[in-house]
């Protein structure tokens, strides 16, 4: 019986490795004893916003999640600012228990507290600005030649500002933890894509983006891990690749 925690799969039809990636890690889960909590930007915003729910459904990668749950799984959904206007989608398509934030869970003994990350204040007032349900109609309304390239200077604007804005967000989230009760013994933050899993107390773990390899936290008797595993972790044995514990800016 584990407890899965994930976020920023930022499923995208154009990249779809990311939804293979998924496939693959709820391959390994089983419906009748885990539950999985996804911690916002399952879906990408151009995603989100441009197709059709019905087409959506279809996603192999969501239609898996669905399953997980109509064999019994525990889905919950906290929103991110991608996807927090999917939050019906997924009630209804996925048959996802949807949970806003912060949201405080105990599993196996361990007190885990978790946000996006988002909300906390770190992000630039244009990227608030554009994350209004408006700005999500009108983006899914727009012609496809002109919300590529759209999506394009996006994209490498957020590439182009990436350091400081992790950076940035990093900051926030340790002063976030430090001021957290004493009774959490974990505070998992998404939104950032960089994995982050920083001991102390409460330890504080950024689950990690699922661009280019998969990243989950899962808490059984063992406690709480956090598993960073390339492509081809199926083949490796029991123990994930880890990613080394990062230095705070
Ligand atoms: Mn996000």
């Amino acid at each position: 019986m584990s407890d899965y925690f994930l976020s920023d799969v930022h499923l995208r039809e154009d990249r779809p490795e990311r939804g293979r990636r998924l496939l693959r890690f709820l391959g390994r889960l089983d419906p009748a004893a885990d539950r999985l909590l996804i911690a916002g930007d399952l879906c990408d915003f151009w995603m989100g916003s441009r197709t059709p729910p019905a087409r959506l459904a279809r996603d192999e990668a969501l239609a898996a999640l669905a399953a997980f749950r109509r064999a019994g799984g525990a889905l919950s959904i906290l929103a991110g600012n991608h996807d927090q206007w999917l939050m019906d989608f997924y009630a209804d398509a996925l048959g996802a228990e949807i949970v806003s934030e912060p949201l405080d869970v105990e599993s196996h003994g361990v007190r885990i507290h978790v946000v996006h990350g988002h909300l906390l204040g770190a992000r630039k007032k244009w990227k608030a600005l554009m994350e209004s349900r408006e700005f999500f109609r009108a983006f899914g309304a727009m012609p496809r030649a002109a919300a590529w390239p759209l999506d394009a200077v996006l994209q490498a604007k957020n590439r182009r500002g990436l350091q400081d804005d992790e950076q940035r967000h990093l900051a926030v989230y340790r002063d976030y933890a430090a001021a957290l009760p004493d009774s959490v013994d974990v505070a998992i933050f998404g939104h950032v894509h960089r994995a982050v899993d920083h001991p102390g107390r409460p330890r504080l773990i950024v689950l990690g983006g699922w661009q280019n390899r998969s990243s989950f936290l899962k808490v059984d008797q063992n406690g709480p891990i956090h598993h960073v595993e390339g492509d081809d972790a199926e083949d490796a044995p029991a123990s994930p690749t880890h990613e080394p514990s990062h230095a705070f800016p």
